[in-house]
């Protein structure tokens, strides 16, 4: 099994965090489908990363399907909860989450076009999702120590790594003074090996 994955990407992370989570080994291989010599569009017509490459060459996308594929591949520390509304509860943290890190990867794209072609509206748009998605973030986790039923899931991580793809990408939001709990969250899954060892490289 090997993921085609980039070492920034937040979704990467995210399942490269399950992985390490679960014990699961699984070959990496690193490809930027920004590149002109990316072979990401041969396992995934998206051309996006990250695709899990099963031994039978089946591709699997995106990182939420292969969350839970790689949930149920191994009983090893499930990151998903087993009853409905639990599980319901942890996918809706990850789509807050992943859509926090669609709006700041769009914001990071725009601002690459050549200024003249940039839309300060487009941007600013992206800018309320992510201010809004911090908020209801910071409302939900309240004084809670995990997003769902006081474990560590799935959402714990998406969450985790949006923060992360924030701090590498707009270390300006200082969502950790406007919001003290996300950023003991933070510290709490920093931690974690899991965590710490896929700390996106700054480059
Ligand atoms: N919903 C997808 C998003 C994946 C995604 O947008 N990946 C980015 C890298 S962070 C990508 O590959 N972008 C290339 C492109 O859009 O062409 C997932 O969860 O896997």
């Amino acid at each position: 099994m090997k993921l085609i994955a980039s070492l920034t990407s937040p979704y990467a992370r995210k399942v490269r965090i399950v992985l390490a989570e679960k014990h699961i080994e699984c070959d990496l291989q690193v490809d930027i489908p920004w590149n002109e010599d990316t072979h990401v569009p041969d396992y995934n017509p998206l051309g996006k990363i990250p695709v899990l490459v099963l031994d039978d060459g089946t591709a699997v996308y995106d990182s939420r399907v292969i969350a839970e594929y790689l949930d149920h591949a191994s009983p090893v520390h499930n990151v998903l909860p087993k009853d409905a509304r639990g599980r319901i509860a942890a996918r809706r943290w990850e789509a807050l989450a992943d859509g926090i890190c669609d709006a700041a990867a769009t914001i990071f794209l725009e601002r690459k076009r050549p200024e003249a072609q940039q839309s300060p509206d487009w941007i600013a748009r992206q800018q309320l999702k992510i201010e809004r998605g911090l908020a209801t973030a910071s409302r939900d986790l309240a004084d809670r120590v995990w997003c769902v039923a006081d474990a560590y899931t799935l959402a714990d991580i998406a969450l985790g790594c949006a923060l992360g793809y924030l701090d590498l990408r707009f270390p300006s939001i200082a969502w950790r003074d406007s919001y003290p709990n996300l950023a003991g969250l933070m510290q709490r899954l920093n931690e974690r090996p899991a965590f710490a060892d896929s700390t996106p490289p700054k480059a």
